[in-house]
């Protein structure tokens, strides 16, 4: 299909349907339908939580209390005993043992895999023991680096069984990123691999362990999944191989009584600058909140559904969606190992025609990696199976929004854009979606029990059709309770900025005037330019709106006449060159669009963006290439070669201008 045809099919769309109602099967069937949902939680948000914690969840002893708040520290469910691993997998066992729990799809055709839960409740009890026989027990920290394979989440699984907080690393992060993470959490063993497949490669994975674990005091033994079957080194009295140890290892484990409030693990913050943040997550308060969430925003029919959540397990999404929430709804998902592109760029859409998936989620950046590929990849699959398509991680442009619900939901589907962060564990700000209208580009509401207002500097309510800073006005289970030994910094970053009883999520957000939330954005990239707020997002959200356009990336420079200028790095799709009358062309644009004060005042053209592992622009890079700085820390990026790509072509335009 011409991709002339798209983008004029997508601007007219954009024209006419403003609006989504829910389609009338989806909300007549749908597990949320009823609009009193939102009354009750409103009345009395703890009440709500508390029935959410009993419906959706075994506990082994009731809470004594259900909440308690000495702000800005707050506690959930006091004195209630349950356990992760026991809700994710014995209760289901009686009815459910053979149900899939995960089709897992690796990268390299022809070895798929459907693990029952009655298989994952197997393993998850065998390596539960094997960590036993390691000397690890309750509280005792156990450092994870693995790529997407079963064994991922049955080591998770394993600790939460035993009581041992786990600590995920990516698998895409450096030695040095792992080290410092093990040494913050001050880990007893390692999880690791051999190798993980990535677009037919392979990354090194106990290479990168071993060079971490050349400081790392604290840890004793390092358990190796062998994957790729490449020769590593293994050292004598520390290093073990997982299939040696599991084939020793009993298949008898009683899940640990853990109380509520104790740590299920614990995840560093994807921060990009300074010392990450270990972010705290409790096992009675998380596990409810991403348990209801993944309940309703997803509609889940556990007999019937194929969920994917094609995050990576070593963020916070593929914690909560891929891990805790479906396998407590006893659900079935896909964990897919590898790339969106390998072996080509329809890998995508091949797994949903071939599992029949209902209901995919993803991230933005994604959806417009899969724009810029175009839409005969998609066009070439029967993707009818889908019923509901779900985004996180950033804004979502309404363009982008739109081609999703189109040529990946066939104009049928709900699309529910959720916002939420790794500090609140699970999603805050989303659809529900047989019940909310849809405007695309926008979160919509709170979900019950989550009390959310946007606010000005002074921290009043700016009221609707206004933009200020997203707060969420009272704790809801999930939330994290602390940053792992630095409650100060706990303290000073999410409950200052407006007084201790209100959460600062550092989100810029807009309410439309029919209350609607419109998530802008980091605040910390929201630009001032001659005293007017800008978002980089509204900027990019401009760009990206122009028919020549894949991708754009905005930040804010120093600018001694305006404060801030608007500095715009630009993808183009495929065919378009970069002259000048284009950058006249989008300037004008983007004056169009917003008005002439967020007209960039450069425009640099460059192949790609840099980016984070997760899929997130660097915009704070962007940010020193656009004020001539020395570039900080690169590792953290998937693509750190463009950089300098980028930064000699910014020298060019600051010698042109
Ligand atoms: C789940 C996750 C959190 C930050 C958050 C926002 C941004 C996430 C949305 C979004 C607009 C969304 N955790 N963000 N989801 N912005 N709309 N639906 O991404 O800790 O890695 O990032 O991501 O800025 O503060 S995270």
């Amino acid at each position: 299909m011409p991709e002339r045809e798209v983008e004029q099919h997508i601007e007219a769309l954009l024209q006419e349907r403003r609006t989504f109602e829910p389609p009338a099967e989806f909300r007549a069937q749908a597990n949320a339908r009823d609009e009193s949902i939102y009354e009750e939680a409103n009345k009395d948000p703890v009440a709500w939580w508390a029935g959410q914690a009993r419906e959706r969840l075994t506990w082994f002893k009731e809470w004594d209390r259900d909440f308690n708040w000495d702000p800005p520290h707050y506690q959930w469910f006091i004195g209630g005993k349950l356990n992760a691993s026991y809700n994710c997998l014995d209760r289901h066992l009686d009815e459910h043992g053979d149900r899939i729990a995960y089709i897992w799809v690796p990268e390299l055709d022809g070895e798929t895999k459907r693990i029952t839960y009655r298989q994952l409740h197997e393993d998850v009890c065998r390596f539960a023991n094997v960590l036993k026989g390691q000397g690890i027990g309750k509280g005792d920290k156990v450092g994870i680096y693995m790529g997407m394979v079963p064994e991922l989440p049955v080591a998770m699984l394993a600790c939460a069984r035993i009581g041992a907080p786990h600590v995920v690393v990516f698998g895409g992060f450096s030695a040095d990123s792992l080290r410092e993470r093990m040494n913050q959490a001050g880990c007893k063993v390692m999880i690791t691999m051999d190798g993980g497949y990535r677009r037919g490669n392979t990354i090194p994975l106990k290479a990168n362990a071993d060079e971490a674990m050349q400081d790392t005091p604290t840890i004793e033994r390092c358990i190796v999944v062998r994957r790729t079957g490449d020769d590593v080194p293994m050292q004598q009295g520390r290093d073990l191989w997982y299939h040696e140890l599991m084939q020793d290892a009993s298949a008898d484990c009683e899940a640990e009584p853990m109380d509520a409030e104790d740590m299920l693990y614990m995840l560093h913050s994807s921060g990009t600058t300074g010392k990450p943040k270990g972010v705290v997550h409790t096992t009675g308060g998380y596990l409810t909140q991403v348990a209801s969430t993944h309940y309703n925003v997803f509609d889940i029919k556990p007999d019937r559904d194929i969920y994917w959540c094609a995050a990576d397990i070593g963020w916070v999404t593929g914690h909560s969606y891929i891990v805790y929430g479906p396998l407590t709804n006893a659900c079935t998902s896909v964990l897919y190992e590898g790339a969106p592109d390998y072996p080509d760029k329809d890998r995508f859409w091949t797994i949903v025609e071939e599992h029949k998936v209902t209901i995919l989620y993803t991230a933005p950046t994604t959806i417009r990696t899969f724009m810029k590929w175009g839409v005969d990849y998609p066009k070439k699959h029967d993707l009818s199976s889908l019923r509901l398509l779900g985004t996180v991680g950033e804004p979502i442009n309404p363009e982008a929004w739109i081609w999703y619900q189109e040529y990946i939901g066939g104009g049928r589907t709900p699309v529910v854009d959720t916002w939420w962060q790794t500090e609140t564990g699970a999603i805050m700000i989303t659809p529900l979606p047989g019940i909310t209208t849809l405007k695309p580009g926008s979160a919509t509401f709170p979900y019950p029990g989550v009390i959310a207002d946007v606010v000005d500097d002074a921290g009043n309510p700016v009221g609707r059709g206004k933009a200020g800073y997203v707060v969420i006005k009272h704790p809801t289970p999930g939330m994290l309770r602390t940053l792992y030994e630095a409650d100060d910094r706990y303290v000073e970053t999410y409950w200052s900025r407006f007084g201790d009883r209100v959460y600062f999520p550092a989100d810029g957000c807009k309410l439309d005037e029919d209350g609607y939330f419109w998530l802008l954005g980091r605040v910390d990239d929201v630009m001032n330019v001659s005293g007017h707020r800008i978002s980089t997002y509204e900027v990019e959200s401009a760009l990206v709106d122009h028919e020549k356009v894949a991708e754009a990336a905005v930040v804010g420079a120093q600018d001694p006449d305006t404060g801030q200028a608007i500095i715009a790095f630009v993808t183009l799709k495929g065919g378009n060159e970069g002259t000048e009358e284009l950058i006249a062309e989008l300037r004008e644009h983007v004056a169009k669009v917003i008005g002439k004060l967020a007209r960039p005042k450069s425009i640099i053209f460059t192949d790609e963006l840099p980016k984070t592992r997760s899929g997130k622009i660097m915009r704070r890079l962007l940010k020193d290439v656009a004020e001539g700085r020395q570039l900080g820390d690169v590792t953290t990026l998937q693509n750190a070669d463009v950089v300098e790509e980028i930064r000699q072509k910014a020298t060019l335009r600051a010698g042109e201008e």
